[in-house]
């Protein structure tokens, strides 16, 4: 928690970054990021987990926009692994992923990036090698906008998490194996449901109440043992010291590897100002949807009368919820019920609303690509237009071209697809054509359209992904590769 008098006392450095990075700084020296494994107690029972340490001591990092990104990142685990800076637009080969322009990085090995950095925002950093986000390889990666530190009177980022004991490798066998916790197709919900994972709970076969939510969509692969909020459960939740009257900007990241969820402000109301941290026209709002990679920016204003004010994240189908409680002094904190009915799908119904604040040049579309995403039958296959491609390119594009990608999403899961190295506008959703947010990760949900277009400006081969960790895994990531690329 960070408040405007911390901030200002640190603004004679601060101040000066954006002088600095006018090219002279070229040649600083790195900060160092430091990728570690750690104990987490959870419910009582310790755990082996991935952590970030960034320059300052604490998780990930936060800087100005302006700064060069000039970071080591030192692996000080017995495990390859490597960083993506999830938000930020690198040139290509500093993105972080295997295979795409860089190699893992060794147990006791670093890697520098160096780059002009040119995004504010809320984002984050996470491991892209296999599936170690799922044991908490990822941190906040804040980028303040230079001559305003500090939005509100006090800001307070969040990072989400869902949690299992178990292995995810074996979570995932068990899911191809089809002895897993997956359904399948929308229809067939009646079997395979969990074995060795608990069956049926925490597990929603959609009410159909949402917006064209197919009945009997399995909503979730996996059941986890708890969902973290800055990695703590809701019966031992963060909590925030807040003033009476005062403003509060909520900087949320949905950091979990399988688990749509929903921001619960409770009895507050807030202003979403910004999703995966570009500004939108501030909507009034009480519940945001907040798919698996995507970031919510939320301002909020604490009530003159003061109080205790539970902030709760539910992921879609599950009872069980994290969460923070926002306080002011002397407020008493109530236990917050551990279990509630269980949340409902995410749907657009809300991101069909959002519009952008930046307006990109006017100017044609060069080209829509079609895109199915598919897969999700009993083997567990995932893929883009009917293949695991992993590695394969999807399509091409040069340099200069607008692209609308067209995803229509044949499976009866929805997919939180990310583009790698740009940000896309969403553009339409069903034969709905909007001006809406500019960001890197939407929501397709099952067996909806929707639309988004990029402005191919950073050339090189990028990945293209869904960003839930199993989907991901098991083939449903391409490529998009400039022509003019290696
Ligand atoms: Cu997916």
């Amino acid at each position: 928690m960070i408040n405007r008098r911390d901030i200002l006392a640190g603004l004679g450095a601060t101040a000066a970054l954006p002088l600095l990075s006018r090219g002279s700084l070229a040649q600083q020296a790195p900060q160092l990021i430091t990728v570690t494994r750690r104990t987490l107690e959870v419910k009582g029972k310790a755990a082996t987990v991935y952590g970030i340490t960034g320059p300052t001591g604490k998780p990930g990092l936060e800087m100005a926009l302006g700064q060069r990104f000039t970071m080591r990142v030192l692996n000080d685990t017995p495990d390859a692994t490597i960083l993506h800076w999830h938000g930020l637009t690198p040139p290509y080969g500093q993105d972080g992923v295997p295979m795409l322009g860089q190699d893992p990085i060794g147990p006791g090995k670093s890697f520098d990036y160096d780059f002009a950095n040119t995004r504010s925002g809320t984002h984050w950093m996470h491991s892209h090698m296999g599936l170690q986000e799922q044991l908490l390889l990822a941190a906040p990666l804040i980028v303040r906008e230079t001559d305003q530190p500090l939005f509100d009177d006090q800001e307070h980022v969040v990072l989400l998490h869902d949690f299992t004991f178990r292995d995810p490798a074996e979570i995932l066998a068990e899911l191809q194996g089809g002895g897993g916790a997956h359904a399948g197709h929308a229809m067939d919900h009646g079997a395979g449901h969990g074995a060795g994972h608990g069956a049926g709970h925490g597990m929603s076969h959609g009410t159909g109440g949402g917006m064209g939510q197919m009945t009997g969509g399995m909503l979730n692969d996996v059941v986890y043992d708890a969902y973290l909020a800055n990695d703590r459960t809701l019966d031992d939740p963060e909590i925030v010291s807040v003033q009476k009257g005062s403003s509060l900007r909520l900087r949320i990241i949905n950091g979990s590897a399988a688990s749509n969820m929903w921001v619960d402000l409770g009895a507050l109301e807030g202003d979403l100002i910004a999703v995966d941290g570009n500004a939108i026209h501030p909507m009034r709002v009480r519940r945001v949807p907040l798919a698996i990679a995507q970031r919510a920016d939320i301002r909020l204003r604490i009530p003159e009368s003061g109080g205790a004010f539970p902030v709760l994240f539910r992921p879609e189908g599950v009872s069980q919820a994290a969460g923070i409680v926002l306080a002011t002094a002397g407020a008493a904190v109530a236990r917050i019920a551990p279990e509630s009915e269980p949340a409902p799908a995410l749907d657009l119904s809300q991101e069909l609303l959002y519009r952008a604040v930046a307006r990109p040049p006017e100017e044609p579309v060069s080209r829509t690509e079609m895109l199915m995403l598919t897969g999700g039958g009993p083997d567990y296959v995932w893929g883009l237009n009917g293949k695991a491609s992993m590695h394969d390119t999807i399509f091409s594009v040069r340099e200069g071209e607008r692209i609308s990608i067209m995803m229509h999403n044949m499976t009866g899961m929805s997919h939180p697809m990310h583009l790698h190295g740009h940000y896309f506008r969403v553009t339409a959703i069903g034969n709905t054509v909007i001006d809406g947010a500019l960001r890197d990760v939407v929501l397709v949900p099952p067996m909806e359209t929707v639309t988004v277009t990029f402005d191919a400006d950073n050339p090189g081969t990028w990945a293209f992904h869904c960003h839930h960790a199993y989907h991901m895994n098991a083939g449903m990531m391409g490529t998009i590769a400039y022509t003019s690329a290696a």
